[in-house]
């Protein structure tokens, strides 16, 4: 029997010694390594933290004393040591565990997460709700380094030092986001560890400690011992923190005599560990990105298996930017630490110059966009649906109230499977839609998304939004040299069925589906690629929306503020006697699983489509 069969949970960790804990570290690894290749999962961040997890939940007092994670990708040793080692093959998979921390999952899940950035408040306001209640436990903020590129944890990390509760934050550096890590902060950490500042900071930790008192000597035995440094300056000391580190993130002796420390120590503390992304793993060590969020691989060979050769729509949005740039120098390229899921790789290699990655910092992108757009730049911001939620207020109040020409590129919107309700593209259509000024275009394949870019970017002046969904689109090849512009805001007529009452009117790549049903079914209805949702072509309502009509919407969005609510309020507001219907997702939050289960669960499938067609026939 080996160790891991023994560990059902943190306590039976406790029983461990040393030797055993290493031993289990590299059972853990073996696992994650086994288990992910089979379900695809954030295979190289979980196997940097394994050694920081057993500690963790080696010292402290798990589930009472509190471990909050930031974006809870790096959380799979985690898992396997609470409870859900026998449920880890179902990781990520409808109706299994999902691959973040869940506080419905498990009791040592203390904060819901997906984004980053969130830990150190979260864990803030916990270690608050303690001090009111009188209680008594340990709170630990576990953040990687890409977490100070976002501006929320300064704002946590303030509020903290000004609080001075006893609240510990695991820094996690492994010198990268998903990519390499980008700013200032990154580089200060690099730079602490170059021996110059190592001994101007030395010189300070006498003083230090002087403040310390008892604790002061405790760590500087701790720090001797194993080679730390102590030191108050920097930044975490501004803030009223008090730092200690860097330690090395897979030794599990040096890291359990830390906690060990820090467990008793008075005020805020930052425990800055060092670990390697893919830690163990050689293809997940040498290729750190391609292994951050992977699909199956080979375990022998690192192979990762490969995509059919169809375009995406992220590949399409690629190519055309690049190339439209390559014409115009006042066309940059802006993303939030998520260059190659955005597909800006290209266009960071050919216009380095003109390619801002600005950290996971959301709202900082958009203002920044927005200041670049006064100057006649033209900024292409491409976020992720869901992370875009982060910048509201600055899409409104920077872009939109100024009436900026800022191009949002929304990739993921819609559902975007094994990641779950954290990484869904469920809202960008309602929130963009009420902003003033903001143009918002779906493209149904890869040539619309095509000249929707030119169009966005040499046809309409504010702030527009283009959005897609993580998908193939319809085309095998398509020619990027050549662009149309899209009349705004005209719909495009797909096929008209004079004699049926029936129109749809959809939004993004679903008009195919229903192209597909007109060609296998017996059922008649006219197809309506929308492609605009503001403005919404009222021509086209107002042609087909009159009595015996039956319109159907249809958006991969929440129902909520897209276009069944537009097309809604063109009916009441015209009183169109017409009956309105919708396909959109439930006002909901949707579960995690394969993008064909979860659409099939929330009726936005084919099987959906006809079964209402056949409905609507008999009636
Ligand atoms: C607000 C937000 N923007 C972007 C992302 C996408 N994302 C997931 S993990 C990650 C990198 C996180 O870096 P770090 O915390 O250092 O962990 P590492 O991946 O290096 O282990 C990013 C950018 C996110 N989860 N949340």
């Amino acid at each position: 029997m080996n160790i891991l069969d023994k560990i059902n949970s943190p306590q039976d960790l406790k029983k461990l010694n040393l030797e055993e804990l290493k031993e289990l570290a590299q059972e853990i690894r073996n696992f994650i390594i086994e288990s992910v290749s089979k379900t695809g999962g954030h295979l190289a961040s979980s196997l940097g933290t394994v050694e920081l997890t057993i500690a963790l939940h080696y010292v402290f007092d798990t589930p009472k004393d509190k471990i909050v994670w930031d974006v809870g990708h790096q959380t799979y040793a985690h898992k396997i040591l609470t409870g859900r080692k026998n449920l880890f093959h179902t990781l990520r998979q409808y109706g299994g565990i999902s691959g973040f921390p869940r506080r419905e999952e498990s009791e040592y899940d203390v904060f819901n997460v997906g984004h980053a950035s969130t830990a150190v408040s979260a864990a803030l306001g916990i270690a608050a709700a303690r001090e009111l209640n009188n209680e008594d436990y340990k709170v630990i903020a576990v953040i990687g380094d890409g977490s100070l590129s976002g501006g929320l944890t300064y704002e946590g990390l303030n509020h903290a030092g000004h609080l001075g509760y006893d609240f510990i934050v695991v820094l996690n550096d492994n010198a990268m986001f998903i990519s390499k890590s980008v700013g200032a902060v990154a580089k200060m950490l690099v730079k602490i560890l170059t021996l110059g500042l190592v001994k101007k900071i030395e010189q300070k930790i006498d003083k230090f400690l002087r403040r310390l008192k008892y604790i002061g000597s405790v760590l500087l035995r701790v720090a001797k011992r194993f080679k730390l440094l102590l030191f108050p300056g920097m930044l975490f000391e501004e803030m009223g923190f008090a730092y200690i580190g860097p330690v090395d993130g897979h030794d599990i002796k040096s890291l359990c005599e830390v906690f060990k420390s820090v467990k008793h120590f008075k005020g805020p503390v930052v425990v800055h560990v060092l670990t390697k992304k893919g830690k163990g793993y050689k293809p997940a060590e040498e290729k750190p990105e391609k292994f951050h969020g992977v699909p199956k691989f080979d375990v022998f060979t690192g192979e990762i298996e490969k995509k059919n050769d169809r375009l995406t729509f992220t590949e399409v949005f690629s190519k055309t930017v690049t190339t439209l740039a390559e014409k115009d120098e006042r066309i940059v390229g802006i993303t939030a630490a998520m260059t190659d899921g955005c597909g800006l790789e290209e266009f960071a290699k050919k216009f380095p110059k003109r390619f801002f990655d600005v950290g996971i910092a959301e709202e900082h992108a958009v203002t920044f966009a927005a200041g670049l757009a006064t100057q006649n730049y033209i900024p292409i911001c491409a976020i992720y649906s869901t992370f875009l939620q982060r910048a509201f207020d600055q899409i409104i109040h920077d872009v939109a109230l100024q009436n900026l020409h800022v191009v949002f590129v929304l990739d993921r919107a819609g559902i975007v499977g094994e990641d779950g309700p954290t990484h869904h593209g469920s809202f960008d259509l309602s929130y963009l839609r009420l902003i003033p000024n903001m143009t918002i275009m779906v493209p149904k394949d890869g040539n619309e998304l095509k000249d929707m870019l030119y169009t966005a970017i040499y046809h309409i002046s504010g702030p527009v939004a283009i959005r897609y969904p993580k998908d193939f689109v319809f085309e095998k090849n398509i020619d990027i040299s050549e662009f149309k512009k899209i009349e705004i805001p005209k719909a495009q007529m797909v096929y008209e069925d004079k004699e049926s009452k029936i129109y749809f009117l959809v939004l993004g790549p679903k008009v195919y589906i229903l192209e597909e049903i007109l060609k296998e079914k017996n059922f008649k209805f006219s197809i309506i690629n929308m492609r605009f949702l503001k403005p919404i072509d009222e021509e086209v309502l107002k042609k087909i929306c009159h009595s015996n009509n039956i319109i159907i919407t249809v958006e991969e969005n929440t129902v909520i503020g897209g276009l069944f609510s537009a097309v809604s309020e063109y009916v009441v507001k015209n009183c169109c006697s017409v009956k309105v219907y919708h396909f959109a997702f439930p006002d909901k939050f949707i579960t995690f699983g394969k993008k064909e289960i979860l659409e099939k669960q929330i009726g936005l499938s084919k099987e959906s489509f006809c079964e209402f067609l056949k409905s609507v026939s008999e009636k």
